[in-house]
């Protein structure tokens, strides 16, 4: 295989924070694995999730696109008539699979359950794992939606047929099914794109006594979530041991990330106690998932490609998921321009010091609209879920020396809000146009 066309590794984790990991200054939880990735390539800094929840963070990832053009904003329900993306969208699966890549999915898909909304429809050649939002680890049911009068469900599937892995922990399936994948590509010399899709550390807190056993110092909440840590840190490390064993390290691109900020949600408990979870980390940004403050939606990234992409770096360059689609595209000897992409490539910025070619990103999630163009970023309407706080409607930080966005500088700086809004508002609308759009086309064609 020619050191041009590498093999693409996309490790997504669900729920994990921006300092969650060792390597971005956790002291509770220990990756040893992730911090060697994070050496061999380059760690990010100022690495944005498209959404603040779980399915418009994958929808953007997939795609390339903003979640409303994607189709899928927010979260997707967990019951069996769930749609997801409309029929035909480009995906990074299908864009490899016709530069001739063979494509697998393990995990969590999130992006629809019907089986038209299946992830074989969407340029994936197999894949094992779930379909809604988060399952049991063991009995891989979904209970979530019981408030809403829809019962439990089972939720693990293989190629679109219902498997059942009863008593199995499901990170470590993921992990061993990717490894298993790699060996058998490396084997037949097939270039391969894997997207390993880890639900830990998302509720509900499991992890098999091997991982909790090494956190016995810790008080619960964070000894659960270290715990469902090390279990993603240790598939990390088969998976880059496997790559190695095989001789394919050099020619693997694996990019790491998290969909959206720690949960505060009670339900991480599971004792019956109603105070919001802290279990997760956000290193000090502010707010947490659902939300637009930086702590819902910046996130640990990684990108590694040891033969291509000179390693030991840290980069506070600002980057995106929906960046990830026309960078590994480009990697891979593709044209991106053939696409209809909201993200842009990263190639010649990571590989050859080339320049940012972002000027602002947006973000829009129920009411929520947030900008960041340079040093500032501006959030109308932010919101918190773990307290009562109303923040003011404007909010002005300059991010880049303001890490945790404490200081509103709206009233002093109206020209800065003038300017972002001017940019932000008519982006908002156009995105509520184009989901609008594509729900309407959705339901034309019968659901
Ligand atoms: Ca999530």
């Amino acid at each position: 295989m020619p050191a041009d066309r590498p093999n693409i590794i996309i490790i997504y984790t669900d729920d994990l924070g921006y300092g969650d990991l060792s390597c971005m200054g956790e002291t509770h939880v220990r990756t040893p694995h992730l911090d060697t990735l994070a050496e061999s390539g380059i760690r990010f800094t100022d690495w944005y999730s498209n959404c603040a929840v779980c399915s418009g963070s994958r929808a953007s990832l997939m795609t390339g696109q903003y979640p409303d053009h994607a189709g899928v904003n927010g979260v997707l329900p967990g019951n069996r008539e769930s749609e997801g993306l409309p029929d035909g969208k480009p995906t990074i699966a299908s864009a490899l699979r016709e530069e001739g890549y063979r494509t697998a999915l393990f995990g969590k898909w999130h992006l629809g359950v019907t089986p038209r909304s299946q992830p074989h429809n969407f340029g994936f050649d197999e894949w094992f794992g779930f379909l809604a939002g988060c399952i049991d680890y063991y009995s891989h049911l979904f209970y979530y939606m019981q408030s809403r009068g829809v019962d439990p469900l089972h939720d693990l599937w293989e190629n679109g047929e219902e498997v059942w892995r009863n008593g199995e922990y499901m990170t470590d399936m993921i992990t061993e099914r990717s490894v298993d994948y790699i060996r058998e590509c490396a084997r037949d010399g097939d270039p391969f794109f894997l997207y390993t899709s880890y639900n830990a550390p998302h509720y509900p807190m499991h992890a098999p006594e091997e991982y909790v056993s090494r956190f016995d110092h810790l008080p619960w909440d964070k000894q659960i979530m270290a715990a469902m840590i090390a279990g993603i840190d240790d598939g990390v490390g088969e998976i880059v041991a496997a790559l190695e064993e095989a001789g394919i390290g050099e020619e693997t691109f694996i990019f790491f990330s998290s969909d959206n900020g720690p949960s505060r949600e009670t339900r991480n408990w599971m004792d019956g106690t109603r105070d919001p979870y802290y279990g997760g980390t956000t290193g000090g940004l502010k707010g947490h998932k659902g939300t637009l403050w930086d702590g819902g939606i910046r996130m640990p990234a990684i990108m590694s490609w040891p033969g291509t992409i000179e390693g030991g770096r840290v980069s506070d360059e600002m980057g995106i998921m929906m960046d990830v689609f026309p960078t590994v595209l480009e990697a891979a000897g593709g044209d991106p321009s053939r696409y209809d992409l909201d993200g842009v490539s990263l190639l010649d910025m990571v590989a050859d010091s080339g320049d940012n070619p972002h000027d602002w990103i947006a973000w829009r999630l129920g009411g929520q609209r947030a900008i960041r163009r340079g040093d500032w970023k501006l959030v109308l309407g932010g919101t918190f879920r773990d307290s009562d706080e109303t923040p003011p409607e404007v909010w002005l930080s300059k991010i880049t020396d303001d890490f945790s966005e404490t200081t509103n500088l709206a009233d002093e700086n109206p020209d800065e809000v003038w300017y972002l809004r001017e940019i932000l508002d008519p982006w908002a609308e156009e995105q509520d146009r184009l989901i609008r759009e594509q729900r309407a086309e959705f339901d034309a064609r019968g659901g």
